[in-house]
This record gives C-alpha cells, structure tokens and sequence, in this order.
C-alpha cells in the first residue's frame, strides 16, 4: 500500500493498493498427546517414570516451543485442572509441525495418597504457551489406571529377657507387608508397659531406634541392650514394641504397629543400705573435709544410677529440712552385693551456722529408685563435727601445716600412719554432680589424728517423721529429680 496514513494528497487515491497474485498459507501448532505409559502399581513416595508422546499435527513451518507436558494424578475419570495432583512436567524445547517428541519423566508417588486405583492424564502444553490450532484436545488420559499402595508396618516376633545387671535385651522383627509400598524413615520404639494393654500414657519409653526406612515386602530384626530405670516399679512389666513409634508413615493398616511381648518381665526391687559414714570432728565453714561412707547393694539385681547425700545436721535425727547438702558422689550403678566404699571431699558452706553438727549419708539423696525399703539408706555419723569460723579453721589449717613439715615422712602399711598420709578422693565411679552437690577429687595432706577421726564409727539414723519423699519411709529423703 502507497501512502499508508495518507500524508500525501493525490490525483487518484483509489489505485495506491495492490494484492499479490499468490496466497501463501499462515498455519498455528497443533500439539497433542498421543501415548501416556507407566507402571500399573505404586507405592506412595516411590519414584516412578511416566512415558509421554506429544506429537505437533500441524504442518512444517508450525513449530512448536518450549512447552511442557503436564503429568497428573485424579480420582477421577475425568480431568479436572483445580483437583488433579500435579506429578510433574517434561520440557519440550521444541517440535517441529509433524514432529513427534517422547521421553520419561520420573515423578514421585505423593505419600498421603490413600490406597486405591487412580487416573493418569498427561497434558500437552500445560503452561499454555503456544497458541495452538485447537486449544481443547491437549488433556490425554492413560488408558489403565495407576494403583497406589501405601506401606503396612508391623511387628513380626519379638522377645525380651532380663538380667542381674538391671538391663532388659529386647529382640523384634519389624516388617513392611506391602509390596511395592517402601516405607520412608520411621522409628521403632521399645518400651516398658505396666499392663498388657498398651498405653502411651501410662508405658514408659525405653528407646526409639531409628531406621532409615523399609522396602516393601521387606523385614529387618532391631535388638537393644536397655537398663531398666530406676524408678520403674517392682513386679510384673511387659515389653511392648512399636513399629512407627510416633507415626511419621501413613500406611495401609495403623492398628497392627504395637507388639505386646510374652510372657512379662518381672522386675526385682533395689535395695541399698548405708553402713557407715564419717569425717572429722572440725571444721572450718567453708573448707573442704573428707567424708567417708560405706554402702552396699542388697538387692538381687545391680542397682540404677544414683547419688550419694552427705548432710550436716544439727541433730542426730536427721531431718532434712534443717539440714544443709554438702554433696556426694554420684554412682553410675552398683552391682549385687556388692560393697562402696568412698572418701569424698565435700564443702561445708561459708555461710553454716557455727556449732555442733552430725554428719549423715543417705544412700539415692535423689530418691531415684524404687526400693524395698529406704528406711536403712540414712546413717549417721557417730561423733558430732564441730563447725568453727573460718578464721578459726585457717589458724587450725596453719597449726596442721606446721606440724606436719616438723614430721618425717609416714608411708601407708595397712594402717593410718602415725605421722601424716596422703588422702585421695577414691569415688572413680564418681559422675559429675548437680552444682550443688560438689563431687571432687582431692589430693591433700591431712593429719593421721584427723584420718583416725574420720575413720571412726558411725550409727544408723533415729526415725524422724518425713518431710518430704515418700510417706511410708521413715527418715527423710529428697524428691525424685523431675525426668524429660
Ligand atoms: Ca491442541
Ligand atoms: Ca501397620
Ligand atoms: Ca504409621
Ligand atoms: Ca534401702
């Protein structure tokens, strides 16, 4: 066209156009799919490949491209964008028109899906990129539907015994029914159950073990090796084992997850006693004195981990509440019959009145255990322990100083020497202490007339009516320490 805007006035305006003599053709993509393959059965969470054809109908020079092809999942027959779940999408760069494109795309089966048969549909141009012949025959179904499992844990057989030492060896067998249903990760949880009904409320954990996942179809065997807590009561337990212990797998069958082990456990009660405890007859407020306690387990079975109170009290009941914690040792456990004994350096506190006092240990100051009786786990010591002053102490800590550089060197022959020995913290099963409940290793020179002091005897507690811990008990005791 001649003067396109007509800038120009003419003679003649009519003739300023002219049409080619030859059509030529203007033709849009057309894209369809033509194929939609992929396995017949799934688990949820499996990795499977969708194998797609899209094939551009139209004619050279109609190319098609970049699009994608939309892969879906429904639960229903016909398609429907805003329900179907989106599996994932192939990237066709480009096609030609007459071009055909195939390729696989692995997609991951969603994990909540429930199990059932549901419908594949594969999309051509998903993104609407390309402005097409024909916009509504894109949506393509597979011809055979896609069935979907989910995953079936469950405890096959499993065992339990118990041992002496306190620990409880468990066996099971946890297992994936369903094939090709993989499990993902999950835990397996072990626990302690005061009835044969398992109840999370009232069953105490033991372990979690986590398994990284189980095929479907696949079985594996968990054995742990657990103490029984302290705190466990005495009698008749059942261990229970639980597949997917806090539930991280959606899967077929939720209610055949828990194995109730027979017959029971039976659990032996704890039974330690406090023989004797002594120390010096002075002390400085805030210094360090030695205290000896002896101890033994009783009980048939070891005992769990506990800690050892050493107390100052202003009379020979003990009494918890008018008597100040030094600290004490804490024991990683303590076998059958066996007997403990411990020097342990302990602080009397810069602030305690000063005066005379007993000193008293109490065998689990932490009330940690369960017991036959906690009524033998207080003695006290038989000479009283009188507290002075600082000030006082250091000039009596000088005097010791100075007698002992006036003495030869002693050596210890089975006996306390005469002139002076080396006393050393001899707690190895010692743990680290609450932070006031100072636990150290001492290497310090003391006297032998204060090792001969603190090696005297000692007598059981007078029954005081408790003040705390467990009514029944006739000497006071700490509460049991509050557990996560
Ligand atoms: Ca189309
Ligand atoms: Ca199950
Ligand atoms: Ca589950
Ligand atoms: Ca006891």
């Amino acid at each position: 066209m001649a003067d396109d805007g007509d800038t120009v006035p003419e003679l003649d305006e009519t003739n300023n156009v002219r049409v080619a003599a030859v059509a030529i053709g203007i033709t849009r993509p057309e894209l369809v799919v033509t194929a939609l393959t992929g396995p017949a059965k799934a688990g949820t969470g499996q990795r499977i490949t969708l194998n797609t054809t899209v094939r551009n109908t139209a004619s050279p020079p109609a190319t098609a491209g970049p699009f994608t092809v939309g892969l879906y999942l429904s639960d229903s027959a016909t398609f429907d964008s805003s329900t179907a779940l989106l599996l994932g999408r192939r990237t066709v760069s480009s096609l030609a028109g007459g071009g055909v494109s195939s390729g696989g795309t692995t997609v991951t089966v969603p994990a909540g899906l429930t199990d059932g048969a549901y419908f594949l549909f594969a999309v051509a141009d998903d993104g609407a990129a390309v402005i097409e012949a024909d916009e509504g025959n894109n949506v393509f179904a597979a011809a055979s539907p896609l069935v979907v499992v989910r995953p079936d844990l469950a405890i096959g057989t499993a065992s339990a015994s118990v041992t002496p030492a306190r620990l409880v060896t468990v066996s099971a067998i946890i297992q994936n029914g369903v094939t090709p249903g993989a499990a993902p990760a999950f835990a397996v949880g072990i626990y302690l159950s005061p009835t044969a009904e398992f109840d999370p409320g009232t069953a105490r954990l033991l372990h979690r073990r986590p398994l990284t996942g189980l095929a479907g179809g696949a079985r594996t065997t968990v054995q742990a090796t657990l103490p029984i807590p302290g705190d466990v009561p005495a009698g008749a337990q059942f261990v229970v084992v639980v597949a997917d212990d806090g539930d991280a797998v959606p899967e077929s069958n939720e209610t055949n997850n828990v194995r109730v082990v027979t017959p029971e456990i039976t659990v032996v009660p704890a039974e330690l006693i406090m023989t004797a405890v002594s120390g010096p007859v002075a002390a400085g407020a805030g210094g360090a004195i030695p205290v000896v306690t002896t101890m033994r387990n009783l009980g048939a079975w070891a005992a769990p981990p506990f800690t050892i109170g050493i107390y100052l009290s202003p009379t020979a009941s003990f009494d918890l509440s008018s008597s100040r914690l030094l600290g004490g040792p804490r024991l990683r456990g303590l076998g059958a019959g066996v007997t403990h004994t411990a020097t342990t350096s302990v602080t009397v506190p810069p602030d305690v009145v000063t005066g005379t006092y007993f000193l008293v240990a109490v065998a689990d100051a932490d009330n940690e255990m369960v017991e036959t009786t906690r009524a033998n786990n207080v003695m006290v010591a038989s000479r009283v322990i009188e507290v002075s002053s600082s000030s006082k102490s250091s000039r009596r800590a000088r005097q010791l100083s100075t007698t002992r550089n006036a003495s030869p060197n002693g050596s210890w022959s089975g006996r306390i020497s005469p002139r002076r020995l080396r006393l050393r913290n001899s707690v190895i099963e010692s743990m680290p202490s609450a932070p006031n409940r100072p636990s150290r290793s001492v290497s310090r020179v003391v006297s032998s007339a204060t090792i001969r002091r603190a090696l005297s005897g000692s007598r059981r507690a007078t029954a005081t009516p408790p003040t705390c811990g467990r009514p029944p008990r006739p000497v006071s005791v700490p509460p049991p320490r509050s557990r996560q």
